[in-house]
């Protein structure tokens, strides 16, 4: 039967979904393995502090990114606080304000000013022009995020530093598995963190990971991570405990194992919504190169109202009606986001960008627990959407008013 705008659920309809489609359902390995791996954590009795399995982690990740060390913590904001207060941060730090909160917690927590720069429309990540105009003497480092796995300017931002002296490091914890110019995500600046949160490509439940050439960073990084021991009753500096347990180290071994799996998943279900989305006036389904190794984990949409008609909260408040639980990342913006928009009101003043971006992108559902299927049926909505605008917009014009 042909669909109608009443047949909408935010008009009265009934939801496309039964079950709810999320953004972030976590990847799950090969269960047997993982539970096989438990069990023999709970029969050695050795459950956390550098473990076999932590240290198994560990090499196969620096292998993978082809660096020297990687330091596995409980998540990626720890994993970024001990990294801030190893390297010795002090002052300012440029960071992008189109990201997740915790890029800039991570700063803030250590009494560090994050600095906010604006982000390019074409690539989401932070513009090195305006970057360069935000160094003060007071400037220690940039911290630039690779949003959506997608990569950051290296080579500019790696001249900017040199230049000016500064620290280098990035956030990519959207960036597991990724590649820039054929290198390995991770292997960029002076260190690189990873998240390996539930919702992440790569997942330990909650987890992440510094990894870096500089091997006297990652020392004082191993010893911070866990309370400043470096030997049996013998503490050095101080430290936190940012230690990543043995069962969520198998939980990463599993996924490093599947890996391939999920890029090939994501992947499919980027190309359906790419091929399906590709060519509407004001909606832009964001692109990677696919020259690089990409993880294909965020699914993520550029609406322009003016072209579009309709807005990205419109859209998003439709979906949701429907049981499909897209997100509108990274709203509104750090900058606008306590303490920092009292702490420092005048941040946002020249971040055009990101104020655009904010109300504009949307994410969807992608991962392995979305299947073909889904991803038809969202286009297909999306579809009928698209071709019933001007219906929509009335209609959702005369509820508000109503
Ligand atoms: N830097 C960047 C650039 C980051 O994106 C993040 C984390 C970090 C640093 C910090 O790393 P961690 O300290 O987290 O390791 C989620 C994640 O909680 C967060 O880790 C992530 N970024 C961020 C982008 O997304 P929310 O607010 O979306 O979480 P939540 O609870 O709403 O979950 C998202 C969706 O995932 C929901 O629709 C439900 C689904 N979900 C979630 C979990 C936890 C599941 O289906 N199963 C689950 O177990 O922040």
């Amino acid at each position: 039967m042909k669909r109608k705008v009443d047949d909408l659920a935010i008009f009265g309809g009934s939801a496309e979904f039964t079950s709810t489609l999320h953004v972030g359902r976590p990847n799950i390995p090969n269960i047997a393995r993982l539970l096989k791996r438990i069990e023999g954590i709970l029969d050695s009795k050795w459950l956390t502090n550098d473990g076999p399995y932590l240290q198994q982690f560990e090499k196969r990740i620096a292998d993978m990114i082809g660096v020297r060390n990687c330091v596995a913590t409980c998540n990626g904001t720890g994993a970024l606080e001990i990294l801030v207060r190893a390297a010795g941060l002090k002052g300012e730090v440029i960071v992008p304000s189109f990201t997740f909160v915790a890029t800039a917690h991570a700063l803030q927590w250590l009494n560090v000013k994050p600095v906010f720069a604006d982000v390019e429309l074409e690539t989401h990540n932070v513009d090195p022009d305006h970057l360069e105009h935000l160094i003060t003497k007071h400037t220690t480092a940039i911290l630039g995020v690779h949003l959506w796995g997608r990569p950051c300017r290296t080579e500019r931002l790696q001249k900017i530093a040199e230049e000016k002296r500064l620290r280098l490091f990035y956030d990519a914890s959207h960036a597991f598995g990724c590649s820039h110019h054929g290198r390995m995500i991770g292997s960029f600046g002076d260190a690189e963190v990873f998240s390996f949160h539930a919702t992440k490509f790569l997942n330990t439940f909650e987890g992440g990971a510094i990894v870096t050439n500089d091997d006297q960073l990652a020392e004082r990084m191993r010893l911070m991570r866990s309370f400043g021991f470096n030997d049996y009753d013998s503490v050095i500096s101080v430290g936190a405990n940012g230690k990543l347990n043995e069962v969520s180290a198998a939980m990463g071994i599993s996924c490093l194992e599947e890996i391939e799996t999920f890029i090939a998943v994501n992947r499919r279900n980027y190309q359906i919504y790419r091929q399906r989305l590709s060519n509407v006036p004001g909606l832009t389904v964001l692109h990677y190169d696919e020259i690089e190794t990409n993880n294909f984990q965020y699914i993520v949409m550029v609406i322009e109202e003016e072209t579009f008609e309709l807005s990205r909260d419109d859209v998003l408040a439709i979906l949701w009606k429907e049981n499909i639980l897209a997100r509108r990342y990274f709203f509104p913006g750090i900058h606008a986001m306590e303490p920092y928009r009292s702490l420092y009101p005048n941040s946002g003043r020249n971040l055009p960008i990101t104020e655009r971006l904010v109300k504009q992108v949307l994410c969807f559902p992608t991962g392995t627990s979305i299947n073909t299927e889904d991803v038809t049926q969202i286009c297909d909505l999306l579809e009928f959407i698209i071709e019933k605008k001007d219906s929509i917009r009335r209609r959702l014009t005369n509820t508000s008013l109503g």
